[in-house]
């Protein structure tokens, strides 16, 4: 059975323009369907709506995960599970998470085209807050599905204008009663854009996620002391924005020396109070995103950073408090999944070969569960992500549909 790679690409461009903005740096239309804002909640509707089309029941937990169930042969037995997210960072594209989820619905859609009923039934899932650039944990459903993050600790979870996950799932209508804990599927499948430069540079049709690096979020909150910009000399203030400074410039010094393996170091936030002209600040907020493949070497970077934070903090006379709010071990596939990946992507011709996920995925949690894996499609201009011109072909996420596919059915149809 073949899917419909047009129908696809046709439903990523119809999400696509849900909370959809122009962006005046790119030039181009983004996506904002930040998690449990309103445009999240239009987007979520409209994938409930296409599942309900296909005739699928769907369910929506308690942290707002959405499941879309098609009966099997043998429906007592335990599910096949095909998923990823719909909510997005505030400057995205259209492929990132929402591919995982309409390729699942592209399975779907092509079993009812054919009439075709699989022995084990078949779930499409979307996940709650998987970006985690809200309410400042990444993977948020799905670690609550898999019970790596209790429930009521993700319900408090605010964000920074103090609303909670709880009433903004309940302000969008996604709170919902099903119980979290998900029963182990028979499997899990993603299909998500690879978002770096790697199969694109190396002329690769499809990626076979061998797993994700370990990924390790905190937020350092930096008090010193305002004071005027004209008026204080140099020797009696204390600048947390110097630490600030001095601490972003560490890291790449850290990844430069070697001394971490493939660590990766981002400070992404940065914001200083009062943040005007004439005034030293009081008070910095920011984060670092540190990421590695090597759960030992990303220790290593987490407990030297932390002693740079305190030294430089303590020279410039300035308090630091620190809040680790993401914290996840490299997590490796199934060799099985990635097998069968490895295997459609022959049967099909097309060129592939072995990734390791740069970024967190929702199967990084459902591994816990299961037997999970990934499947890679290439993006263009050096796989650019979180930024409005990711972009991919429609030849690639047909491939990659495709592949979906035929390693779905290839666990749908076992009957033991
Ligand atoms: O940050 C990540 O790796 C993913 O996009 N949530
Ligand atoms: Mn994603
Ligand atoms: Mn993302």
């Amino acid at each position: 059975m073949q899917i419909n790679g047009q129908r696809l690409w046709d439903s990523l461009e119809t999400l696509g323009r849900i909370g959809r903005y122009w962006d005046e740096v790119a030039q181009l239309w983004g996506v904002n369907r930040l998690a449990l804002t309103a445009a999240d909640g239009e987007g979520r509707r409209h994938v409930v709506e296409r599942m309900r089309a296909l005739g699928l029941t769907v369910t929506v937990d308690q942290i707002g995960n959405v499941y879309g169930r098609r009966a099997g042969r043998l429906d007592h037995l335990a599910p096949v599970m095909i998923g990823s997210h719909i909510d997005s960072v505030p400057t995205a594209g259209r492929f990132d998470g929402c591919l995982g989820v309409l390729a699942g619905l592209e399975v779907i859609a092509t079993l009812v085209d054919h009439g075709h009923t699989t022995a084990r039934p078949v779930v499409v899932a979307f996940f709650t807050d998987e970006e985690g650039c809200r309410f400042g944990t990444d993977m948020l459903g799905s670690a609550v599905a898999t019970g790596r993050l209790a429930l009521a600790d993700a319900y408090a979870l605010r964000d920074p204008a103090g609303l909670t996950v709880k009433d903004e799932l309940a302000a969008i209508g996604f709170l919902g009663d099903a119980p979290v804990a998900l029963a182990p599927p028979h499997a899990y499948l993603e299909c998500h854009i690879e978002q770096g430069p790697v199969l694109e540079h190396a002329g690769m049709e499809l990626g076979v996620v061998t797993g994700v690096q370990g990924i390790s979020w905190q937020e350092l909150t930096l008090v010193g002391r305002s004071a005027h910009a004209g008026t204080t000399p140099m020797e009696l203030r204390r600048d947390p924005g110097l630490v600030a400074a001095r601490v972003h410039v560490h890291l790449r010094e850290m990844v430069a020396s070697g001394q971490y393996g493939q660590l990766r170091a981002t400070m992404g936030r940065l914001e200083a109070t009062p943040g005007l002209v004439n005034i030293v600040p009081s008070r910095v907020i920011c984060t670092v995103d540190l990421r590695n493949p090597d759960e030992a070497a990303l220790q290593r970077a987490e407990a030297d950073l932390a002693r740079f934070v305190e030294e430089a903090a303590a020279a410039e006379g300035v308090t630091v408090q620190r809040r680790q709010t993401a914290r996840t071990p490299p997590v490796p596939f199934a060799p099985e999944v990635q097998r069968r990946v490895a295997e459609a992507a022959t049967a099909l011709g097309l060129r592939h070969q072995a990734i390791v996920s740069g970024a967190g995925h929702d199967a990084q949690e459902m591994a816990r569960l299961t037997r999970a894996g990934m499947v890679f499609v290439p993006g263009l201009y050096d796989g650019i992500s979180h930024n409005p011109r990711e972009l991919s072909t429609p030849e690639a996420i047909a491939a990659g549909g495709q592949v979906l596919f035929s390693v779905a059915m290839s666990f749908a149809e076992e009957a033991e």
